[in-house]
């Protein structure tokens, strides 16, 4: 199936730069007694705690008011996620949804003078979509309120620009609202400010307005985002009178999502190099201002992305209006997620979201997919079983129907998607012949299966699916800037390097295979989900910046391949200090030319042919500065590593195959090896590890890995007086299992009580316990070692998650 749309819109705000006066009304507001300007949020909490602020707040502020001729609106571009307007204590109006933006008429209510403007805001867990999802539910007016002045007699273009294929023609449809006496006129504009293409016509309620163009139009890619503007002018009939004007950019551009073929621009095949992107940012939450959104879309523009899905609900004007100008395709959705609720309310406040969502960004050029659900059987299946299931699903069917028609008929030219886990459910059950395109979110080599079950996903769905265009909706693993294992990294240790492995798996696959439109990482940032434990508590950490907006290095994997400009990174930022036993470890360095030479300490370790984007070297690392420098082609990078080797200090990360680096102290805990004679290591038990949060220490990773049944663990060490430290936190209970672990299961063993724990044979501890689970205790003591040995020996088999003995 060929889904196929042809067409241009008109770019804009709600009003577009409209003849209307704006101006921000962000300062001077009161909430809860305290100063602050907007945006805002009340939840800085999330960062810390799952159990973070739910509530109705009022934010207030003083309104100086001059009556005119002319009207006074509110604007209010987000609030999560239902708000009502108050004017001197009366009602002006609700809205429900907290990603739309909604305005009010403000005059009728106004006095001269000084008036009271309210708005109360809920964050409630009330049946507004989202009720369940992966990410945290921040409250607050979180994006810019405005003031605008109007005149009565205004009108809103509601609709785009119609272009056929070789011949322009491009509509206008305007909305007036006090048409008598009025006419509207229209201009195309070049970039350059020529007009192309005018016309004419008196004003009625809707007015439609057909401008003759003949010019083959310079289309609009990411690559090259030309953009014409239209100009609309509501005037009086001889012209002396101007009411309102309307200036909107506009693009040029067709597409089609093709089965076989994958995504098709303006005719031609295009590979969709895509990020999902959430909108938050420690400690600001998601209240961010227009700039910190610029920053985002430069940050994946230079990474070379052409294409962002707005995952999960719509986001901020300002993002939207950099696509547009600056080139990149976007996928927006409502947060329909995890599962629809027994709630004629919530369907009715979803089907509003989606139609608001569309009316007021279907005039950008960038725009291509609405999506209006992602992953809805994850927590219905889960929640609900029997008849309650199948009830459940057919009013998932049922919703899923309304959505999709609404989207056609608030926006014929665009395409509908839904995004899906892994199952072959929705295909048996019919979601996936619901929309116009099939997004798939598959983590095969993170939440289960192995990496390569990916790539056999998706010929399946091909093979069996054959009228479905498919789309990688998301993919990601997630990864700990305190964690590294350049050699043997798995799923699930959060290291940076299996998040490497597993992004430079899946990108071969996305490129070469021509039925896959393209994919879309997720995510972009490390993102706040307070609901999330793992490695760090309250975040997703699959970002390829962190929340900071610090590149990852495996950014520069994907800018290399996404980028025509030279790219050599050496693969080492994201562990620049480091403490090792190895000497030697790989060192990757990620470029575009087709070879690429590292020099170590201005020795060079020889050339070597870039494959994937990628080339490892051998590296011995020297005590103190190493400088490294790669040069392909005519570019280069230079980088510093410090490295260091244990020596009056041995701390180990028990039960793991990770060096974890504490940001809170810079020590650096080595992974576990086994005892070896003359060295050190565990003796006996086996390797256990949670992904549930530890209490009260900023090293939670530390702890979430252990060895339980352990008869001994031994340093062979001159003998002299040491410190010793253990490291213990009790993670052998049943665990509440996080939603958002998908199919992947923690392993629990019974609660063991506690055990002797003895030092070159004294007993250190009679009974070594933590008082409560999941919680850190370490524990200190001087040993006098005259034994060229330190050997902590338990008794029945020990547990620890951490230990550590510096000499004094
Ligand atoms: C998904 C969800 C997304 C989660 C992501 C994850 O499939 O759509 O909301 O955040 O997985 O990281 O598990
Ligand atoms: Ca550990």
């Amino acid at each position: 199936m060929t889904v196929r749309s042809i067409f241009l819109l008109l770019s804009a705000l709600l009003w577009g730069q409209a003849y209307a006066q704006f101006k921000s009304l962000n300062d001077g507001w009161i909430f809860e007694g305290e100063p602050v300007n907007l945006p805002h949020t009340w939840n800085a909490d999330a960062y810390v705690t799952k159990n973070y602020r739910r509530g109705c707040f009022t934010y207030e502020r003083q309104l100086e008011w001059k009556k005119t001729e002319r009207e006074t609106w509110l604007k209010v571009d987000a609030a999560f996620k239902q708000a009502q307007v108050l004017v001197n204590g009366v009602s002006v109006g609700r809205h429900i949804g907290g990603y739309t933006a909604f305005a009010f008429n403000l005059t009728p209510f106004l006095n001269e003078g000084s008036n009271k403007l309210q708005i109360s805001v809920s964050n409630h867990d009330e049946a507004i979509a989202p009720v369940s999802a992966d990410f945290t539910f921040m409250g607050g007016i979180y994006r810019d309120v405005w003031l605008v002045e109007k005149s009565a007699q205004h009108f809103e273009v509601i609709d785009g620009l119609n272009v056929s294929a070789d011949t322009c023609r491009v509509t206008v449809d305007c909305k007036v609202a006090e048409a008598k006496g009025c006419v509207v006129r229209c201009q195309l504009l070049d970039a350059e400010g020529q007009v192309l293409a005018q016309g004419r016509s008196k004003a009625d309620h809707v007015t439609k307005l057909v401008l003759p163009w003949s010019q083959r139009p310079q289309l609009w890619t990411p690559e090259s985002p030309y953009l014409y503007k239209v100009v609309a002018v509501l005037q009086s009939k001889d012209g002396k009178t101007i009411y309102d004007r309307q200036e909107r950019y506009v693009g040029v551009r067709w597409y089609a999502f093709d089965a076989d073929r994958g995504f098709l621009l303006n005719g031609k095949p295009y590979k969709l190099h895509g990020v999902c992107i959430h909108q938050d940012q420690k400690p600001f939450g998601i209240a961010l201002d227009d700039d910190q959104h610029r920053r985002d879309f430069r940050l994946m523009k230079e990474m070379g992305v052409n294409f962002v899905r707005l995952a999960h609900y719509p986001q901020d004007d300002a993002l939207l209006e950099s696509c547009d100008r600056e080139g990149m395709l976007v996928w927006e959705e409502i947060p329909v997620v995890d599962m629809v609720p027994d709630n004629e309310w919530f369907a009715k406040n979803c089907e509003s979201q989606l139609r608001e969502m569309i009316r007021q960004h279907k005039s950008h050029t960038s725009v291509i997919l609405w999506g209006y659900m992602n992953e809805i059987l994850l927590q219905t299946q889960r929640l609900f079983k029997g008849e309650q299931l199948d009830s459940a699903i057919q009013r998932t069917l049922r919703l899923a129907r309304r959505l999709e028609r609404i989207v056609h008929q608030e926006d014929p030219t665009r395409t509908s998607v839904m995004a899906f886990h892994g199952s072959n459910d929705y295909n048996k059950l019919g979601l996936s012949d619901i929309p116009q395109v099939v997004g798939w979110n598959l983590y095969q080599g993170w939440y289960g299966s192995e990496m390569n079950g990916f790539e056999r996903f998706l010929e399946q769905q091909h093979r069996n699916q054959p009228a479905h265009p498919i789309l990688v909706s998301e993919y990601g693993a997630g990864s700990d800037l305190r964690l590294h294992n350049p050699t043997s990294a798995v799923a699930f240790d959060f290291s940076m390097d299996y998040q490497q492995r597993y992004i430079e798996h899946y990108l071969p696959v996305i490129e070469q295979t021509p039925y896959v439109c393209g994919a879309a990482y997720w995510n972009f940032i490390d993102f706040a989900s307070a609901n999330r434990d793992e490695s760090m508590p309250r975040i997703n950490n699959k970002g390829l910046v962190t929340n900071d907006r610090q590149p990852k290095d495996v950014y520069y994997y994907l800018q290399a391949l996404w980028t025509r400009k030279a790219v050599a990174h050496i693969a080492t930022r994201d562990w620049a200090e480091r403490t090792s036993l190895e000497r030697q470890m790989p060192v990757k360095v990620y470029s575009n030319l087709p070879e690429v030479e590292l020099i170590h300490q201005g020795r060079s370790l020889g050339r070597k042919k870039v494959a994937n984007c990628l080339a490892v070297f051998d590296v011995t690392f020297v005590d103190g500065n190493n400088i490294l420098r790669a040069v392909a082609g005519n570019t280069e990078d230079v980088t510093i590593v410090t490295y260091a080797q244990p020596n009056s200090e041995w701390a180990v990360n028990i039960g793991s195959n990770c060096h974890f680096q504490s940001d809170a102290t810079g020590v650096t805990w080595l992974p576990d090896r086994p005892y070896t004679k003359g060295g050190w290591g565990y003796i006996g038990g086996k390797a256990i590890q949670t992904q549930t949060e530890i209490h009260q220490t900023p090293d939670g990773p530390l702890y979430q890995t252990m060895r339980e049944g352990m008869e001994a663990y031994r340093f062979d060490v001159p003998p002299g007086v040491y410190e010793l430290e253990l490291l213990f936190a009790d993670i052998r209970h049943p665990q509440a299992a996080s939603a958002y672990l998908l199919d992947r299961r923690e392993q629990t063993t019974a609660t063991a009580g506690g055990f002797v724990v003895y030092a070159n044979g004294k007993v250190i501890e009679s009974a070594l316990t933590s008082h409560q689970p999941f919680t850190a205790v370490r524990r200190r003591y001087l040993i006098d070692n005259t034994n060229n040995h330190i050997a902590v020996t338990f008794s029945p088999g020990g547990c620890l998650s951490a230990i550590k003995i510096r000499r004094l």
